[in-house]
């Protein structure tokens, strides 16, 4: 699959690009049951919400979940991502979060590749995030509200923003959120969009458009995995230990596309 021309225009110029339905109902099914699958395996890639409780997010399933697996090297999705990076690609991170009815957690304000150049070094924002939609996102359930075009004025500030010191294992929004004062001037320019759609959908969007969501106070749980593709000539060269490998991928040979259909492979969970 390849973009048109008018939506690689509105990926530069907004920020973001919402595909309709990219993946069936079916198709989303079978990734709702692979994660669900996944969020059972214990391990640091497996983080809880604060109060101990719900999970909030799992990272690199798609090393452990076939259906992962097929999604993120599916030519619908490699083959955007390649044109809007204009070269090769692999997987940086690879994450789902899930913000469970009544209860999951907001992300403050902040852009992606402020994290990731505090944390390991990444020299340029040649990186495009894939947000797959498992369940239906609306404007109950907390879905992730871009600042469109805030990518065009690059980075609002670099290195933590004096909240918690970055943890070691993931660079939690907290560390680079964006303060009231940041947000008034940048919302007062480019105003606010949010990303909804029925499950299967998927919202391209920019390592530095500004963006965070909402706390869940739906009776919806909310499914966002979003995967995030490097240009393999940008990998990252940390100053000290790089990071775990499950939140930023080592394997930085360009990816290739596979046929392999997204089908459920395994008994479903519940
Ligand atoms: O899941 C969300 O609502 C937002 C996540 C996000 O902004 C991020 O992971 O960078």
């Amino acid at each position: 699959m390849q973009l048109s021309q008018e939506q690689i225009r509105q990926f530069r110029t907004q920020g973001y690009l919402i595909l309709d339905q990219l993946f069936s109902p079916e198709e989303a099914e079978a990734l709702q049951d692979a994660f669900e699958r996944d969020a059972l395996i214990p391990g640091e890639h497996r983080v809880v919400e604060q109060d101990g409780g719900q999970v909030r997010a799992v990272y690199a399933s798609h090393v452990r979940q076939p259906e992962f697996a097929a999604m993120i090297r599916s030519p619908r999705v490699l083959g955007p991502v390649r044109q809007l990076l204009d070269g090769e690609a692999y997987i940086y991170q690879f994450k789902v979060n899930a913000k469970a009815a009544f209860s999951g957690a907001g992300w403050s304000w902040h852009q992606d590749f402020a994290a990731w150049q505090m944390a390991d070094n990444l020299q340029e924002p040649r990186l495009v995030n894939v947000g797959v939609f498992l369940d239906e996102v609306n404007e109950f359930n907390g879905p992730v509200v871009f600042c469109p075009g805030s990518h065009r004025d690059g980075l609002v500030k670099k290195g933590p923003s004096g909240g918690p010191a970055a943890s070691e294992q993931h660079v939690d929004p907290e560390d680079i959120a964006l303060t009231p004062a940041d947000m008034t001037g940048l919302v007062n320019r480019h105003g606010l969009t949010s990303a909804r759609g029925s499950a299967g959908t998927v919202v391209l969007f920019d390592p530095e458009i500004v963006h965070g969501s909402a706390p869940n106070i739906g009776p919806f749980r909310r499914r966002l995995l979003i995967v995030t593709y490097n240009d393999v000539d940008n990998v990252p060269q940390p100053l000290g230990e790089p990071r775990s490998e499950y939140v930023v991928g080592r394997d930085t040979a360009a990816l290739e596309t596979t046929a392999q259909e997204i089908v459920p492979t395994l008994e479903a969970v519940g």
